[in-house]
């Protein structure tokens, strides 16, 4: 049987989603893109995700996957060739997650809101404000741009280091690692027009994004969210139940629990549990527009909570 195609819920300026464009480009794929506002309401996208409200979301049918970590996962164990973790390389390329998406993206918004300052519209800043439970301090960020310079380069600098002995890609054959890190330096250029004052100062940078840029993104075709959430409440969730005997809480399919992200956006998202590991939930909810859904998340940088 064909596989169904994957639908992303994204928008273009998004540098997590560039992550998960890239990979359709190096596997190959056929994809449906949704194309989801900046900010919210997103009255398509909710009733699938339940309230998870972080860009992207991943839809096959009715299986929907929130964070681009379990999204990647679900791609690699379904598209395994070419794969995203060569020669061995089954550990480090996605535990590098946690520097790239975390405080090397925060130094990459800091540079971009330190450099666009003031342009940010006010409806931006409010729905980020309400996201993040805190200020938008623009004219601090503004303030500390000499700071956050200094913060990006460092980082990038690692990429240089990682590439001096003239390999192409970060561990030597193209990974995850790479797809990771180069969502920052992607992010940077969209909006900061005077990066290439720091950027000529690594050449081996400037022609590892070269190459990133040629992977591409696949074969994309836009979809209204209308359809999307037709296909979720047309499809039956196709996870298998599945426990992990190994849990250190003693969680297993049927527990109602409450899962969200640690850090910003904690919209616990309510469900009864199909399937869990060490990196991987699933959890079955009903909606009145999307019908049955199961919703997927990553373990690390996710809270369960019981309900
Ligand atoms: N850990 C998440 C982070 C995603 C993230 O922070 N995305 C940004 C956009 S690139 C976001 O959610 N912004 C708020 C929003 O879109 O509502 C992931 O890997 O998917």
């Amino acid at each position: 049987m064909s596989e169904p195609t994957p639908i992303l819920h994204h928008f273009d300026q998004s540098p997590f989603s560039e992550k998960i464009r890239i990979i359709f480009g190096f596997k190959k794929l056929a994809w449906n893109s949704v194309r989801i506002s900046r900010i919210m309401p997103r009255p398509d996208l909710m009733p699938m995700t339940g309230g998870y409200r972080r860009t992207p979301t991943m839809q096959i049918g009715a299986d929907i996957y929130c964070d681009t970590q379990i999204i990647i996962r679900e791609l690699e164990r379904r598209y395994p060739t070419p794969t995203l973790f060569p020669g061995g390389n089954a550990g480090v390329p996605a535990a590098l997650g946690m520097w790239t998406d975390r405080p090397f993206f925060q130094s990459t918004v800091n540079l971009v809101f330190g450099f666009i300052g003031d342009k940010v519209p006010q409806d931006f800043i409010e729905d980020r404000e309400k996201l993040r439970g805190a200020k938008f301090e623009v004219a601090a960020m503004m303030a500390a741009l000499p700071q956050m310079r200094d913060q990006f380069r460092a980082h990038v600098d690692w990429i240089e280091a990682q590439l001096g002995d003239g390999r192409p890609w970060l561990l030597s054959e193209f990974s995850l690692a790479d797809v990771s890190a180069y969502m920052n330096v992607w992010y940077a250029r969209q909006s900061v027009a005077t990066l290439d004052e720091m950027m000529v100062h690594f050449p081996g940078v400037s022609a590892w994004e070269t190459r990133m840029r040629g992977i591409g993104h696949g074969t994309r075709t836009e979809m209204s969210s209308a359809d999307a959430l037709e296909i979720a409440a047309r499809s039956t969730p196709q996870s298998e139940s599945f426990r992990d005997p190994a849990d250190p809480n003693g969680r297993k399919p049927g527990d109602r629990v409450g899962v969200m992200p640690d850090d910003y956006g904690k919209i616990p998202v309510h469900g009864e549990i199909v399937s869990l590991s060490a990196q991987h939930i699933a959890i079955r909810r009903t909606d009145a527009r999307a019908g049955e859904v199961v919703v997927h998340f990553p373990r690390a940088g996710f809270l369960v909570v019981p309900d």
